[in-house]
């Protein structure tokens, strides 16, 4: 089997990679020309200098080099993972992140419908798509209506949109997985749980003064990105194609996650200062995803919040003067 990963250096990509790999497939990736070339590869480094990961030059804003990707591998599966994936940054960047997603997606549609027409598609959607909607039991799932609250949300509800008219009017074999949030010790640090971790264990060492957050009253349904890609890799093996909701169910505060952090590094609330800036225009208040569908087929997440908060702490613990403040 030969798979093709788009944005091959993101969190949920390398834990798809090594998947893969372990798997026995032939594995190709692309990256995006970036001026500090290690910034490419960090998080596949291995993988790509034993040569178990292929990586070849694409960018989704460029039609013609995802038709040369696609057409080059003609894998049997392509993992559409690319994105321009942070919230809060959509609304600095609407048009770029709306051009990214959304085009993107139909660049990488188009090269796969011209080229390829066979390889089976994975697309990463969302629970941003569905901004504030949620059931009468106050669960999300694949059905839930969607009116995101971000540029993200619309990009990625518009690609998703594009997904399932290309499958129907195309006949093409592509899977959606409404991804709710989800972390690991490759999350950048510009996400809220690693951006707890990182800078609590800074503030222990005397770097910084403070943790500085935006709004901590949101809750987030998060689960451990090695866990979803094993949902990623069982929705595509499926006969039909078809659109996947994947969570752990259980939501929590962003402060939830402060004052398991902070009791475990050894600080106090008074620690913990706003900062105005994180707030977004319009956010979205709560997630909790109802996963019955997947786990129908099987899947079942391994990993608690803490024990992944616990692996996140060891690790930064571990590698703090690596990190690069942003
Ligand atoms: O960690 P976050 O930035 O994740 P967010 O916005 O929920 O998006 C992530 O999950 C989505 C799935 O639902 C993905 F589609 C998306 O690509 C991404 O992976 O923020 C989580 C919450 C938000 O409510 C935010 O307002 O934390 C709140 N928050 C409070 N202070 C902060 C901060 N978020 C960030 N990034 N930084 C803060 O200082």
């Amino acid at each position: 089997m030969k798979a093709l990963i788009t944005g091959a250096n993101g969190q949920d990509a390398s834990f798809l990679a090594e998947l893969l790999v372990d798997k026995g497939y032939e594995v190709y990736g692309t990256v995006r020309r970036n001026s500090v070339p290690e910034s490419q590869t960090s998080r596949i480094s291995e993988l790509h200098r034993e040569k178990k990961v292929k990586l070849l030059y694409a960018d989704l804003n460029d039609a013609a080099s995802i038709e040369n990707v696609v057409a080059q591998t003609q894998p049997d599966e392509l993992y559409h993972l690319a994105a321009q994936s942070h919230v809060r940054i959509s609304f600095e960047l609407p048009h770029y992140t709306m051009q990214t997603n959304t085009i993107g997606t139909l660049n990488v549609l188009d090269a796969v419908r011209k080229n390829s027409p066979f390889t089976r598609i994975y697309n990463a959607a969302t629970s941003e798509m569905f901004g504030n909607c949620k059931d009468s039991d106050l669960m999300q799932r694949e059905h839930t209506r969607m009116k995101p609250v971000s540029p993200y949300g619309v990009s990625k509800l518009a690609a998703y949109n594009l997904c399932n008219n290309y499958r129907n009017a195309y006949d093409m074999f592509i899977c959606s997985g409404i991804l709710f949030n989800h972390e690991s010790t490759r999350r950048g640090i510009n996400f809220v749980t690693s951006k707890i971790v990182v800078d609590s264990l800074r503030v222990k060492k005397g770097l910084i003064e403070y943790v500085q957050l935006g709004n901590t009253q949101a809750q987030r349904d998060w689960g451990h990105a090695k866990d979803y890609v094993k949902a990623i890799h069982l929705m595509m093996q499926q006969e039909k194609a078809d659109d996947y909701v994947v969570a752990t169910g259980i939501p929590h505060k962003v402060q939830d996650i402060v004052d398991y952090v902070f009791d475990k590094v050894g600080l106090s609330k008074f620690h913990l200062r706003l900062d105005e800036k994180q707030l977004r225009p319009e956010e979205l208040n709560y997630l909790k995803g109802d996963a019955s569908k997947i786990k129908q087929l099987g899947w079942k997440p391994e990993y608690s919040l803490e024990r992944m908060l616990d692996e996140m702490i060891e690790y930064w613990t571990n590698n703090i003067e690596r990190c690069i403040y942003v």
